[in-house]
């Protein structure tokens, strides 16, 4: 539902108004094949798990081309771990790093045998980053995304089997008590600068849940102390000031829970500001 309600909030006219040409190449639906159990026997919907990394490595090779921007609207967070490593093969082929800024209340490091809610959603990051245990059970990675070229923003709901990987992996985690301290624009900056310094391809993954649930109700896993409206508006305006982003997700909005469709509808001026709207024209770049 949650692709049709940014729909219907105007995601499509929002950015043909910004002058962009916009190609909806509708739903998609992947197919699961029979169950498959694991040895953690929380785990469930494992076959649609790795129907669904499959399947999006298709969508990806057909939208990743060219100067097009795709925008993956889900579903859960699980289609990030179809979208990354579909990423990271593009910007392989050009000789290039994928990047990756992770904007959520959680950082989904949990592989299949540390899930203790077995909600695959809570996966994708361990599984591109080619933690263990993911093998046999979905499709194999061709290359894991370095662990250093990804910075997650927003974090504030930690499992203790992430903490241990967030250490060992030395992921960059802006959680929100760092963000409270030192504020949203310094750390991203520093990112951005990384990402233009390698001539790095980045990839926005924004989870719904990173905003706080006063502004953004509509997830099934609202964290309090979230992004602010001005918060999330500046990491927006400030993506697009970069130039850098090249393909974005938009996950976790369940309209079942909207007020109005007041998070939709979030949504959508959110996505505009990452495709240039602006409050004044600015003639230097911000960032
Ligand atoms: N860490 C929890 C789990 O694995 C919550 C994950 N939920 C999310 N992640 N919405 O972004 O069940
Ligand atoms: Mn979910
Ligand atoms: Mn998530
Ligand atoms: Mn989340």
């Amino acid at each position: 539902m949650g692709p049709d309600a940014l729909r219907t909030a105007g995601i499509v006219d929002a950015l043909s108004e910004l002058g962009h040409r916009v190609e909806d190449l509708g739903n998609f639906h992947a197919a699961a094949g029979e169950s498959k159990s694991h040895a953690n026997a929380t785990v469930h919907h494992l076959a649609s798990y790795a129907a669904l990394i499959a399947m999006l490595g298709d969508v990806c090779e057909v939208s990743l081309v060219g100067d097009h921007l795709p925008i993956f609207m889900g579903g859960d967070h699980s289609i990030a771990a179809g979208t990354l490593p579909a990423i990271a093969r593009r910007a392989r082929r050009e000789g290039r790093e994928p990047f990756v800024l992770w904007l959520d209340a959680h950082p989904d490091l949990h592989t299949l045998d540390s899930t203790k809610s077995g909600n695959l959603h809570g996966t994708p990051v361990a599984y591109v980053t080619g933690a263990p245990g993911f093998e046999g059970a979905v499709p194999a990675l061709d290359e894991p995304i370095r662990p250093d070229n990804i910075c997650m923003m927003g974090i504030r709901s930690v499992d203790p089997a992430e903490r241990l990987r967030i250490v060992e992996t030395g992921i960059m985690v802006h959680d929100m008590r760092a963000i409270d301290e030192f504020g949203i624009a310094a750390p991203l900056r520093s990112f951005l600068d990384r990402v233009r310094a390698a001539d790095g391809r980045l990839h926005v993954s924004f989870d719904v849940d990173f905003l706080d649930p006063e502004i953004a109700p509509a997830v099934g896993t609202t964290v309090p102390g979230g992004a602010t409206f001005r918060e999330a508006h500046l990491v927006m305006e400030m993506l697009h000031d970069s130039g850098l982003v090249s393909s974005l997700d938009i996950v976790e909005l369940n309209p079942f829970l909207d007020e109005r469709g007041r998070t939709a509808k979030l949504i959508v001026d959110l996505v505009a500001s990452l495709f240039g709207r602006q409050v004044l024209d600015r003639r230097t770049r911000s960032y």
